[in-house]
């Protein structure tokens, strides 16, 4: 079920369960500002997910509350993923879903990070 990204954060989610290592994951890197891990229902060939460690729904209350060096470092973590992961050529897709019409999933914000595979046009 898709959730409301204005809700408040629920310390219970899936991802606030990962980053405190009470679930396993497949973790592809990680850093004072983000953790990123395969997606256990991959959709491409690499399919991570990067996180940020603080506690933020979506980009709605991340780009409203976090601190510049937070944002700076979630965004570095990306790149510095899909760079390692040999993806910058021949490309990537970077993806948020933001909550109901997004059909976000997981109240905790996430970047899919998708390749290795030509992507096609936009996923709609
Ligand atoms: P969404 O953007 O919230 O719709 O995507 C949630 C993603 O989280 C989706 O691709 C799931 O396969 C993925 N995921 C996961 O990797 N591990 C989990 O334990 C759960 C979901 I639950």
């Amino acid at each position: 079920m898709p959730i409301d990204a204005t809700q408040p954060y629920d310390d219970d989610n899936i991802f606030a369960k990962i980053l405190r290592g009470e679930i396993p994951n497949k973790t592809v890197y990680e850093d004072d500002f983000a953790l990123a891990f395969h997606d256990i229902n991959p959709q491409a060939p690499t399919h991570v997910l990067v996180i940020p460690k603080g506690r933020y729904v979506s980009w709605d209350d991340f780009s409203a509350k976090a601190e510049a060096e937070e944002i700076a470092g979630f965004v570095r973590a990306v790149g510095h993923v899909a760079r390692t992961m040999g993806l910058v050529e021949p490309g990537y897709r970077l993806l948020a879903n933001i909550g109901g019409h997004g059909h976000q999933e997981v109240p905790h914000l996430h970047v899919h990070l998708f390749g290795g595979r030509p992507l096609g046009p936009m996923l709609m």
